[in-house]
């Protein structure tokens, strides 16, 4: 019999790069190439292609698991779920619907993150739900509202880029976290563009710069507006665009002009010919992009240094017009979908606003339930795990290892070991599951279709390839059993088409609005861009998508684009005589996220072993440290042990570790919880720290 490759998308990063999944004889799946997706052309990075390995059950979890006698002990499904329902009931009634908490994930599919919003908000009544967005591209969402009236990471498809004239890339290392992206940045050099990249380090992405700009972390504002001023200086402002598409510019300008190029350099470490040399790289071509990811984005003013950089494209006419544009490298999967459809705290699906009546109204009646039975906007990711133990008593985890991937995790694990209560579904044993009281085993990426929508603002159909082992179950069924446990027989059905049929009409007429678009269509093509509404919901193909938003007029309700006024500050923790050294967090190529699925992966690990402390030559000289060497950085809140990396790539007033790892060299147990006022992200990309040397 031959056995035909099912083409699919990976479970990793927000590329969801396109694959064929052959399944082989021992039940796992074959990756081969699919050349024909365009946002990759076949091409996959190390995780992609080893992604099957996690699908083994020797390294996944085979069976629901609940504690018993302080053990996680092997349980039937009918144990885990009568066990879940019962302590999510008790603790409800003891304390109330928000004494229970949900923490879900930008991994999840649309089905599966618009579940549960869902399952939150009607079953168990609670405003206590978020998920891990939040960490990720939260400060260029709250910008991109502010400034177009709408959130999709990129405004335009990746095909784009070659074709533009010069890309400003602030705070990507994209040839380790999207490598095969790369190629369109190669491709605009190859046409005579240029790349500019703003990173604290050399990175391998830095090394294809035309131009590199090595900011101290957390100055990303400062440098940004020192570029704004010296547009301004040197006329190269687009005063027409400005007038017919923007508002806002006179407090803008007025906050640039005070930004000296000198005072720029000075917060910055940027030198005043590298800012005069970036205006004329970005201003000279007819067009243009700036592209932000974590580095200016983690910060606690994460949102005012996204909106400082989309008011340099504004106001040299660089947005929502072809090939130039602001935009957003969002991370997780489903980072995109998954911060639409209703797991976050102030949302309802469709990139709807829960404390907008009429987006309450109409949810509910796709919902069948009173709109004045929805419970308000709840707290944002760190606040809702620094309230574990204290208001919020159980909590249901989806999708999300925060032991590792939180801000001062050492305080975050404390909270989630205070739980009355923990549930955690996940396809692995992650840190996190450990701590759980029940732990149900899932179904994986090549075992279950659903949707996910990428960096692109394209939805993707994720097919199933394989049959799950005995004894999984999917997120879907799990949600489903637990509604009806307590006591809401109809609304979560098990089928992802059926979720998919009800989030097109829950979304229909929202910012993000998904009703033209249906499995058939997406079977049938290579992902549709939202919004794609159409008037008759029943109708199979009508609107073609959106691949470019902007182009007549922005989403504000006058249509204009608005000026950000911000000005610089200074990061929440500065170094000092008792912390002298900026500490910043980041990725390597062949880990993902918590590690919590790629630590499973022999030849990740192969690759990228363990954690370690990335040093300038200098400031090791000066500790007595040589490669290799153990090495503490200790911060306001906890102590980590790596060893040395000692190169010249890094400035010598900042280290930088990666956050993969757990146990000692865990780097989150370091970094600093202050939220942005706007988006609340925390400050992972800036913290003071002290490195010593460690006798051994
Ligand atoms: N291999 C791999 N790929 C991934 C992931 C992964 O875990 N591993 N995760 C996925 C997800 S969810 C995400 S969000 C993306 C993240 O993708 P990226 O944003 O590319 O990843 P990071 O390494 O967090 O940060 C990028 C760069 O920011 C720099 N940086 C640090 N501080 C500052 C600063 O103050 N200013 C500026 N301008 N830069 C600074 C760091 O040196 C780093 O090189 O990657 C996705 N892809
Ligand atoms: N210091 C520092 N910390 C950071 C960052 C940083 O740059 N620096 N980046 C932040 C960012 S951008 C992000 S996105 C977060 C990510 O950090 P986490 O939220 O911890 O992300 P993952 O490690 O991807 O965790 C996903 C978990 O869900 C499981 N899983 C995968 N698929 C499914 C599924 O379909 N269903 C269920 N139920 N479970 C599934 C995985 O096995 C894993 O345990 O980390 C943040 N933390
Ligand atoms: S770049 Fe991202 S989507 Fe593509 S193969 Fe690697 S992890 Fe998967
Ligand atoms: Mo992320």
């Amino acid at each position: 019999m031959q056995i035909s490759a099912t083409p699919t998308h990976c479970p990793y990063c927000a590329l969801q790069c396109g694959m064929n999944l052959t399944p082989a004889p021992d039940g796992t799946v074959e990756v081969s190439e699919r050349a024909d997706f365009p946002v990759n052309r076949g091409a996959l990075c190390g995780k992609g292609r080893t992604a099957p390995a996690v699908l083994s059950s020797r390294v996944r979890l085979t069976s629901p698991l609940v504690r018993s006698g302080g053990e996680l002990t092997p349980a039937t499904w009918e144990e885990a779920l009568n066990r879940i329902a019962e302590e999510l009931r008790r603790t409800r009634t003891e304390h109330g619907p928000d004494a229970v908490g949900v923490f879900g994930g930008g991994g999840l599919t649309n089905e599966k993150a618009y579940t549960l919003g869902k399952f939150a908000r009607v079953v168990l009544g609670t405003s206590q739900i978020d998920y891990n967005g939040r960490f990720c591209m939260s400060s260029a969402a709250a910008a991109g509202i502010k400034a177009f009236g709408l959130d999709r990471g990129l405004p335009f498809p990746l095909e784009d880029i070659p074709k533009t004239g010069c890309v400003i890339l602030v705070g990507s290392n994209l040839a380790e976290t999207m490598p095969p992206s790369l190629r369109f940045f190669n491709e605009l050099k190859e046409n005579g563009g240029t790349l500019i990249v703003v990173d604290p380090r050399r990175t391998k992405t830095a090394e294809q710069a035309d131009l590199h700009l090595a900011p101290r972390p957390g100055t990303d504002l400062a440098l940004a507006l020192g570029l704004l001023h010296l547009v301004v200086a040197e006329g190269r402002v687009d005063e027409a665009y400005i007038e017919e598409r923007t508002t806002g510019w006179e407090e803008a300008r007025a906050a640039a002009m005070a930004h000296w190029p000198e005072y720029v350099e000075r917060i910055t470490g940027v030198s005043v010919p590298q800012l005069r040399e970036a205006v004329r790289l970005f201003c000279e071509p007819e067009a243009a992009m700036v592209l932000t990811a974590r580095g200016p984005e983690q910060q606690s003013k994460g949102t005012d240094t996204v909106g400082a950089w989309i008011n340099l494209c504004l106001a040299t006419g660089r947005a929502g017009r072809p090939l130039s544009g602001y935009g957003c490298l969002t991370g997780q999967g489903n980072g995109q979908g998954g911060r639409e459809h209703g797991q976050k705290a102030d949302q309802l699906p469709g990139y709807r606003k829960l404390d907008d009546p009429a987006a309450r109204r109409h949810v509910a009646e796709v919902w069948g339930v009173d709109p004045d039975s929805l419970p308000g906007p709840g707290r944002s990711a760190y606040e809702l795990l620094d309230a574990l133990g204290g208001d919020i008593k159980s909590l249901l985890l989806m999708g999300s290892n925060p032991v590792v991937s939180a801000p001062r995790a050492a305080h975050i694990e404390e909270r989630v070991k205070s739980l009355d209560f923990l549930a955690v579904c996940d396809v692995v044993l992650s840190e996190t599951a450990a701590l759980a009281d029940v732990v149900l085993p899932v179904t994986q990426w090549a075992e279950e279709t659903g949707t996910t929508t990428n960096l692109e603002g394209r939805v993707l159909l994720r097919r199933r390839a394989i049959t799950a082992p005995e004894g999984i179950r999917s997120d879907l069924d799990v949600m489903h059993e637990l509604a009806d446990r307590l006591g809401v027989e109809k609304g979560f059905p098990t089928d992802p088409e059926e979720v998919f049929e009800e989030l097109r009409r829950a979304s229909a007429g929202g910012p993000a609005d998904y009703s033209g678009i249906t499995y058939r269509r997406l079977a049938q093509e290579n992902g549709v861009f939202w919004p794609c509404p159409t008037a008759d919901a029943d109708a199979d193909v009508g609107h073609p998508g959106t691949p470019r938003l902007f182009l007549d007029r922005f989403a504000t309700p006058d249509g204009r684009a608005r000026f950000a006024p911000v000005s610089h500050r200074a990061s929440a923790e500065e170094p000092d005589d008792e912390y002298p050294v900026l500490l910043t967090t980041g990725r390597v190529v062949a880990q993902y996220q918590s590690g919590a699925q790629t630590r499973r992966v022999d030849e990740l690990n192969a690759a990228a072993p363990g954690p370690f402390v990335e040093l300038h030559p200098r400031l090791a000289a000066r500790l007595g440290a040589a490669e290799g060497d153990p090495l503490a950085v200790v911060s306001r809140r906890g102590r980590a042990v790596a060893p040395a990396r000692i190169t010249t790539s890094i400035r010598p007033d900042t280290v930088f570790m990666p956050f993969h790892w757990a146990g000692e060299g865990r780097a989150n147990t370091l970094t600093n919880p202050a939220l942005d006022p706007t988006s609340r992200m925390p400050e992972f990309k800036a913290c003071a720290v002290r490195v010593e040397t460690v006798q051994s």
